[in-house]
């Protein structure tokens, strides 16, 4: 590195805490930033919300619950196509279960279906760059292969 293309990068490192564009992470995320502050979402009920980079809310986590398993479908359409992000459907204990990273011009992702354990699970919404509305919504469907309750032997 020249000294003059040093004294550049410099100029553009020093600057960058007083820029506008300064990454700032989720700061401004809420209690949604993490999985213990995961907003509760009805079962086939389509919600709305709202991701930015610029304002510091790239995450949100929510959470549903399943009295017994069943095929869960998850659907999410972004507003704006250009971001970049992605859906992730994690168990009670935050493990992957699915997810899709967001495909650059695509509206409309959907997760699933896929069969999801009774209990507590959690969708994290993510966006690492640009800003969208979205809209979200999880749909379970009793599984015909998985028994919903415990069957009793037959004596
Ligand atoms: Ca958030």
């Amino acid at each position: 590195m020249t000294g003059k293309r040093a004294l550049i990068l410099w100029a553009i490192l020093a600057s960058l805490p007083a820029s506008g564009c300064k990454y700032v992470g989720d700061k401004h995320s809420g209690d949604d930033a993490t999985r213990g502050g995961a907003t509760p979402v009805e079962l086939d009920v389509a919600v709305d919300d709202r991701l930015s980079q610029k304002q510091g809310d790239n995450t949100d986590w929510k959470t549903f619950s399943l009295d017994a398993p069943a095929e869960v479908t998850v659907d999410i359409w972004w507003d704006d196509p250009s971001i970049k992000g992605s859906v992730t459907l994690r168990d009670q204990f935050g493990a992957r279960l699915s997810g899709v990273s967001h495909a650059q011009g695509t509206r409309h992702e959907v997760i699933g279906p896929l069969l999801v354990p009774a209990g507590q699970s959690f969708v994290e919404v993510f966006l690492s760059r640009g800003a969208s509305v979205y809209t979200l919504e999880v749909r379970a469907k009793a599984s015909a292969s998985v028994p919903s309750a415990p069957v009793r032997p037959d004596f």
